[in-house]
């Protein structure tokens, strides 16, 4: 079979010759029905009848892998798809760099192997989850449909780690599978695993902040996944990194439409003064200092994803060749980290400082200074916007020290320039950083279904293209063709 072509022939639609793999295709087909029970329950309320023009996966080749057409959405065909094989793949870090990749879990490693796959896999269903209320107020069908193609693909993700799980890790992996459809995002009792996946997404601003700041995390750490010396693993992974670039597309494009649609609203009543928050509320669009604290507040919450700075597991991932650091082939150096040092931002007697720390336990102060830089580029593209515009603003990365909930600063109260707050300060200042409650009230006000065909709501401009090149006309959704 060819590699890049995927069989559809089947249930579980597949690239990995499944037919030929009777103990893992009947695993799969017996937790499919599971997997079906919980998007019904769980994925997007309201629309499972609809018909959404969603693209799926036909092939892994980047050329051309998608195609285009209408579907019901419990009838996607969710698969297992991994990129191709690279011959003579040497493991490319860490104390076997050099060595064979594996194609079977090593021994020694499969505890630490099973406990990222089984966290990469748990945050891919919370997502659907925590975004399942949106469809009933989407600002238009355009929107709509990117909100569902997004959750198809995480679901079709969690697809991904269950297939790794069932065909690498025998009953353990079963048990593991089960549990991804038990646990629910913000349950008290059966939480998901990371902070950020037990968040609300109430609103759409939240649901762009989310896809830009929080899937760029599911980007890092996919690419630091994709160097695996695991096979399977890094191949599951670099497929899924395709994906994951439109759903980071659908939070900058949608985060920039909003603030577009702002400061155009700001032009016409000529009103130049951001701060001016009533006024500009009053036109039905989101004032520039809000949407800043959104971004301060997605910003933070997702930091938080990227676990401690001085980290012995991420030392041991690396170690053993599990994990690697964002884009590894690149990084000109020994790619083992034995004796080499890292800066890591830390809060020493009170003050935040650098300290040189051992590269190895560094690694995920590394990946998240990676992340910072991305999303800093992203972040420049949306000043663009208003500086075009000309509307005195700019939206600023707050410091890492901000609001955050694991690590070094998890202890501290620091504002959005880094200064270290007192309890009472940070508690008077909060509403400054963060949503308010009047704030939240005054989003929700706006969210209103915006469902005629090419027409958008008022606090978002429409989009410079169509998805699949359609006209401003198209009807991304068809809502009532049950
Ligand atoms: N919340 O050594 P530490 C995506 C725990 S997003 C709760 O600091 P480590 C997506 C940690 O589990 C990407 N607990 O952490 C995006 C550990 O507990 P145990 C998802 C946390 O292991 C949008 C203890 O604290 N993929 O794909 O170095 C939509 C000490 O841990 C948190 C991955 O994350 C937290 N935030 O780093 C859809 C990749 N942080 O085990 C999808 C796989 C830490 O001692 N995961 N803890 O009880 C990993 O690489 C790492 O596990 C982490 C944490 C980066 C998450």
């Amino acid at each position: 079979m060819n590699i890049q072509q995927v069989d559809y022939n089947g249930l579980i639609p597949n690239n990995v010759s499944l037919g030929g793999d009777m103990r893992v295709k009947r695993a799969l087909e017996k937790w499919h029905p599971g997997y079906i029970n919980w998007w019904n329950d769980m994925g997007p309320e309201g629309f499972q009848k609809s018909l959404v023009y969603l693209r799926t996966a036909v092939s892994v080749d980047p050329k051309g892998w998608a195609k285009f057409d209408y579907v019901r959405m419990p009838e996607y065909r969710w698969g297992v798809l991994l990129a191709p094989q690279q011959e003579d793949r040497k493991i490319p870090f860490g104390t076997h760099k050099g060595e064979d990749v594996w194609q079977e879990v090593p021994g020694e490693y499969r505890a630490m192997l099973r406990r990222l796959v089984v966290i990469q896999g748990d945050t891919e269903p919370a997502s659907v989850e925590q975004q399942r209320h949106l469809g009933k107020t989407a600002p238009s069908l355009y929107d709509m449909r990117n909100l569902f193609q997004v959750n198809v693909e995480e679901g079709r993700h969690l697809w991904a780690m269950v297939y790794l799980l069932q065909k690498y890790f025998g009953t353990d992996g079963r048990e593991e599978a089960e549990a991804l459809l038990q646990r629910r995002s913000g349950d008290p009792d059966t939480p998901r695993m990371l902070g950020a996946f037990n968040e609300k997404t109430p609103d759409w601003l939240s649901f762009f902040m989310f896809t830009f700041f929080t899937d760029r995390d599911g980007k890092m750490q996919l690419e630091a996944l994709a160097q695996s010396g695991f096979d399977p693993l890094s191949r599951t992974c670099r497929f899924m990194l395709t994906e994951e670039a439109h759903h980071m597309f659908v939070g900058e494009t949608g985060v920039t439409r909003i603030i577009q649609r702002t400061c155009e609203a700001m032009k016409e009543a000529e009103i130049s003064d951001p701060y001016e928050i009533e006024k500009v509320r009053k036109l039905g669009v989101i004032d520039l200092p809000t949407i800043q604290k959104k971004a301060n507040l997605h910003f933070s919450l997702t930091l938080d994803l990227f676990g401690n700075e001085i980290s012995t597991n991420a030392a041991n991932a690396f170690h053993a060749g599990l994990k690697g650091r964002y884009r590894e082939h690149r990084l000109d150096d020994d790619h083992q980290l034995e004796s080499n040092t890292y800066p890591v931002l830390r809060l020493i007697n009170g003050k935040i400082q650098n300290e040189d720390t051992p590269a190895l336990s560094a690694l995920n102060m590394r990946l998240r200074d990676d992340y910072v830089v991305d999303c800093n580029n992203g972040v420049s593209r949306w000043n663009k916007v208003i500086e075009q515009i000309g509307i005195p603003f700019e939206i600023k990365l707050p410091h890492v020290a901000f609001h955050r909930h694991i690590g070094e600063f998890s202890r501290t109260n620091a504002d959005v320039d880094g200064n270290i707050l007192s309890p009472a300060e940070w508690t008077n200042q909060r509403t400054d950083f963060l949503p308010s409650a009047a704030d939240k009230d005054f989003i929700e006000s706006l969210m209103k279904p915006q469902f005629e065909v090419g027409k958008f709501a008022s606090w978002i401009a429409p989009p410079k293209v169509g998805i699949d090149n359609k006209p401003g006309d198209f009807e991304y959704v068809k809502i009532h063709d049950a």
